[in-house]
């Protein structure tokens, strides 16, 4: 099993601004994180980042048959990409939507996910945890697609 982790603009930062926000790990910390708990599970990852949603949608739709299961945190996209959820659409593969922050507990604009309808479902608040949680999430949703 395989799954793809892709993460939008911005989050490259992590760790090193806003720490009050999005603390003090980075990305690579999390990516680290993720990599120990999918040995566990004897799962691949394939990690990546972007800043361009044309990237993004460029990889997701190279996912199918690549991946079995995406993990999606599209940063701000999430709240404004048709695009994205377009491509999750078009190329059924399973995708999770996950977040750092608890964006339903931040500004009134984050509350809107147009990606969330096409996705299995939404880990969001748990900090670096939503990864781990993702990967989890992530085996079950791959064992009940057989
Ligand atoms: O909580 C999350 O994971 C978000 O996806 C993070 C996005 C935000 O737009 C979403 O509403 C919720 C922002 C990512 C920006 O990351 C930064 C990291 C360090 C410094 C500045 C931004």
């Amino acid at each position: 099993m395989k799954i793809l982790f892709l993460n939008g603009p911005n989050l490259n930062l992590l760790g090193t601004r806003e720490p009050e926000v999005y603390g003090r790990t980075t990305l690579k910390d999390i990516e680290a994180k993720v990599r120990e708990r999918a040995t566990k599970f004897g799962v691949e990852i394939d990690f990546r980042q972007s800043n361009l949603e044309g990237e993004l949608v460029a990889w997701i739709q190279q996912s199918k048959g690549n991946c079995n299961v995406i993990v999606l945190n599209a940063a701000a996209y999430t709240h404004t990409s048709i695009a994205l959820r377009d491509a999750i659409s078009a190329v059924g593969v399973p995708t999770i939507e996950i977040h750092l922050s608890n964006v339903h507990a931040r500004e009134e604009f984050r509350h809107k996910s147009l990606i969330a309808p096409v996705c299995r479902g939404q880990i969001s608040g748990f900090g670096a945890d939503s990864y781990i949680l993702a990967v989890e999430a992530s085996v079950n949703v791959n064992l009940n697609s057989k």
